[in-house]
C-alpha cells in the first residue's frame, strides 16, 4: 500500500533544506605587526574560501570590529603598540566584542606566557608552524562553534526568527542609524487573529504550525537581512530600514494577503484560513525606538477594533 501523503512532514523537510544551504564565509580580522605572516595566515585562511582581513596596529582593532564584525580575531603577541594579551584583555572586558573567538598565533613557545595569553582571553594559542592545515581547522571550528552559539542565543527555536531580545536590539541599531542618515524607518507589528480558537479547536500542535508557517512566508519575504523577529507568542515584527510608512504598508498588506490565501494543514484534515492583523509607523524626529513600537503597537489596535484582517497606520 502506498503510504499516505503527509504534508508536515514535507514541509519540515523542505525547511531542513532551505536552512542547510551553503553558509556565508567565514570572516576573520589578522592582528599582526609582521606583514610576512599576515601575508601567510591570510593567504591560507582566503584560499580555504574564509574573508580575511588584516590590521597592523592593534589599537584600530576595536573599530574594526564594529565596522568588519569578525567572527574570529587571530592575534600575534608581539607588537610595538600593545601585547596581544594586553588587546585581548581589553576586548573581554567590553560586552560589545563579548565572545568572539580569539585565537593566538604567535613564534612564543614559553608555556607560561601562552597560559597568561588565554587567561587574558585567548581561547586557543597556536605556535606559528607554517602549518596551513592546523590553521584552518582551528579556525574554521571555531568559527562554526561561535555562530551555533550565537544562533542558539539570538534566535526563538520555534521559528528561527529573531527573538525578542535581539530584535530590539536590531531595532535600537536601525533607529540609531536612521537618526544619523536621515533615511526614513518603518516597524510593523503583526497579530495573527483570532489565535486563541485556533489552538482551541485543533491544539497547540496546530496553533504552533501556524505560527511557523508565517515564520517561513516572513522569512521567505525578506531572505537574508535579519530584520524579521517573533515579538512573542503569535506576535511577529518587522524592521524596514530605509522605507517609507506607505511602502511599509505596502509590503506588509501584500503578505496579509499571501497568508489569507494560504490554507493550513489541520489535525481533522480540513484546510483552515487565517488572517493577521498588522500596524505600521515610522520614525519621526527624534523618537526613540520605544515610541516607535507603541505607535506601530497603537495602529495594530486600530486594525484589530476596525474589524482584524487588515494593515492599521
Ligand atoms: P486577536 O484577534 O485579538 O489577536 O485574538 P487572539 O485570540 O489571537 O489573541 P490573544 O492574544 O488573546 O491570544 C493569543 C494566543 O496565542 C494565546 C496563547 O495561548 C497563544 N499562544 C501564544 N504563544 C503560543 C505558541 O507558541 N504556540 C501556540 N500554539 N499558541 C500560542
Ligand atoms: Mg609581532
Ligand atoms: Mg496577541
Ligand atoms: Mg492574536
Amino acid at each position: 500500500l502506498p503510504k499516505p501523503f503527509d504534508g508536515h512532514r514535507l514541509i519540515d523537510q523542505i525547511d531542513r533544506m532551505l536552512e542547510a544551504r551553503s553558509p556565508q564565509p567565514a570572516r576573520v580580522l589578522i592582528v599582526d605587526d609582521s606583514e610576512t605572516l599576515a601575508h601567510w595566515a591570510s593567504n591560507v585562511l582566503t584560499m580555504a574560501g574564509m574573508r580575511v582581513r588584516s590590521v597592523k596596529n592593534p589599537l584600530k582593532v576595536p573599530q574594526l570590529i564594529a565596522l568588519e564584525k569578525p567572527e574570529l580575531i587571530l592575534l600575534d603577541m608581539y607588537m610595538p603598540e600593545c601585547t596581544g594579551d594586553e588587546l585581548a584583555r581589553v576586548l573581554r572586558q567590553n560586552p560589545a566584542f563579548d565572545g568572539i573567538p580569539i585565537v593566538f598565533l604567535s613564534s612564543e613557545t614559553q608555556r607560561g606566557r601562552q597560559l597568561t595569553a588565554r587567561r587574558m582571553g585567548g581561547d586557543d594559542f597556536l605556535v606559528k608552524n607554517n602549518d596551513p592545515d592546523e590553521l584552518i581547522d582551528i579556525v574554521a571550528m571555531m568559527v562554526d562553534r561561535y555562530r551555533r552559539l550565537r544562533e542558539l542565543m539570538s534566535r526563538d527555536s520555534l521559528t528561527r526568527l529573531l527573538n525578542h531580545t535581539h530584535l530590539i536590539e536590531r531595532l535600537l541599531q536601525e533607529v540609531a542609524r536612521a537618526h544619523e542618515t536621515i533615511h526614513p524607518l518603518s516597524f510593523a507589528m503583526i497579530d495573527i487573529d483570532h489565535f486563541k480558537s485556533v489552538n482551541d479547536r485543533y491544539g497547540h500542535a496546530v496553533g504552533d504550525r501556524v505560527i511557523k508557517s508565517l515564520a517561513r512566508q516572513l522569512r521567505q519575504a525578506f531572505p537574508g537581512a535579519d530584520l524579521v523577529g517573533r515579538y512573542g507568542g503569535e506576535e511577529f515584527s518587522i524592521i524596514f530600514p530605509n522605507t517609507s510608512l506607505l511602502r511599509a504598508a505596502q509590503q506588509v498588506d501584500e503578505l496579509r494577503l499571501g497568508f489569507g490565501e494560504f490554507r493550513h494543514l489541520c489535525s481533522n484534515g480540513e484546510p483552515l484560513a487565517l488572517s493577521f492583523s498588522a500596524g505600521v509607523a515610522q520614525l519621526g524626529n527624534g523618537m526613540q525606538a520605544e515610541q516607535l513600537i507603541e505607535t506601530a503597537d497603537a495602529a495594530l489596535y486600530q486594525a484589530k477594533a476596525a474589524g482584524r484582517n487588515q494593515v492599521g497606520l
